[in-house]
């Protein structure tokens, strides 16, 4: 078995052909996707790094990756934490990893960290080794950074929890580092969303301008055994109360991940709103509208691409432009049609 030489660029991948991998740290030096995914189906959990890397990277033979494993994935169930820096999201995680553990679930984590690829890594490494986790075959940890992915975040988090979905973890929570519209998204983007703030005078402020009280499915007051917990508790539910009418009203759990308190009332709350949104049917609606989403994202970054290039060669449509015989207007149209072949 072994690696076809591809062009550098420009040409799709051939689903029927093997596309080369650069080797990584600790892998077989020859790899090609069909044995990568053989890997990942089984659960190896070099095979799922590599790939994840890979995605990272915007590595050639991604589509291919990716087309593979399509069909395998559909069954993990994704949860996502946000929040402040420090308010306790990864100790919370590993809580939560060892609640799925005590009921025999392969859990996986993965921390998206979009401006450190390094400490980030180290940290949330720490943070879950600490609590034991690393050799636990059921555990998968990772933290993930863009490097060459196009379309940044959006879409390399998805393909990132699809590798682990299809590589048999039952359950994949999705942390991101940091309190920008882009980790909102990315962490709204999965089944449960848990918005995750600590004591403090301002709370319901904070995720009121956030905006994140929209994308709260569940609210976390960690650090619980600190004074105020219980005030933000009650400030958060007034919140919640004064804002719209909701079918599914977002409770507001008190944990103390540090000393493993709440996490089965947290536990219990995730159950729930899975549970409201499989009898709603709402949970279909989401997956449906998220791969929506990230079909018009990828189909945005390939026409942008496309259009790029038309522009860049084009210099008869610069000079009507410039030359004030056409319009921008008319000129964008005349690029759209040239890229998609429809004359408008
Ligand atoms: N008192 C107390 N401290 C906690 C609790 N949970 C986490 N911490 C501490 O808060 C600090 C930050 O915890 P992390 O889990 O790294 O927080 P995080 O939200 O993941 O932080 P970033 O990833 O940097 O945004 C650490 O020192 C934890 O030990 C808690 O329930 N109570
Ligand atoms: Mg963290």
């Amino acid at each position: 078995m072994g690696c076809d030489a591809r062009p550098g660029s420009g040409a799709l991948p051939s689903l029927s052909s093997r596309t080369c991998i650069r080797p990584a740290p600790g892998y077989p030096s020859e790899v090609d996707v069909a044995s990568l995914v053989d890997g990942i189906l089984t659960g190896d959990p070099r095979a799922v790094a590599r790939a994840i890397s890979m995605v990272e990277d915007g590595a050639e033979g991604l589509e291919e990756l990716s087309a593979s494993l399509y069909t395998h994935t559909g069954r993990a169930y994704t949860v996502g934490l946000t929040g402040s820096p420090g308010v306790g999201k990864s100790t919370l995680a590993g809580a939560l990893v060892a609640a799925a553990r005590e009921r025999s679930r392969d859990v996986a984590v993965l921390a998206i960290d979009p401006t450190s690829p390094f400490t980030g890594g180290a940290l949330l490494g720490d943070r879950l080794r600490m609590q034991g986790h690393a050799t636990d075959p059921g555990v998968f940890i990772r933290s993930m950074a863009t490097r060459g992915h196009l379309g940044g975040m959006a879409l390399a988090a998805p393909e990132a929890v699809r590798i682990l979905d299809a590589s048999g973890k039952e359950l994949v929570l999705v942390e991101t580092v940091g309190v920008g519209q882009a980790e909102v998204e990315v962490a709204a983007a999965t089944d449960t969303t848990l918005v995750v703030v600590s004591p403090g005078w301002g709370d319901a402020v904070q995720v009121a301008k956030a905006g994140i009280l929209e994308i709260a499915d569940v609210f976390v007051v960690n650090k619980s055994d600190r004074e105020g917990a219980e005030g933000a508790v009650r400030e958060l539910e007034n919140m919640i109360r004064m804002g719209q009418e909701l079918d599914w009203v977002p409770p507001v759990v008190p944990t103390s991940a540090r000393d493993s308190e709440g996490i089965e009332e947290l536990w219990s709350a995730i159950e729930r709103h899975r549970a409201h949104l499989e009898e709603s049917g709402g949970l279909a609606f989401r997956r449906r509208g998220r791969l929506l989403r990230e079909v018009e994202t990828l189909a945005t970054e390939r026409l942008r691409g496309r259009l790029g290039g038309l522009l860049a060669a084009d210099d008869g449509l610069a000079d009507e432009l410039q030359g004030r015989r056409i319009d921008p207007y008319r000129a964008a149209a005349i690029l759209v049609g040239k890229a998609t072949g429809d004359p408008g």
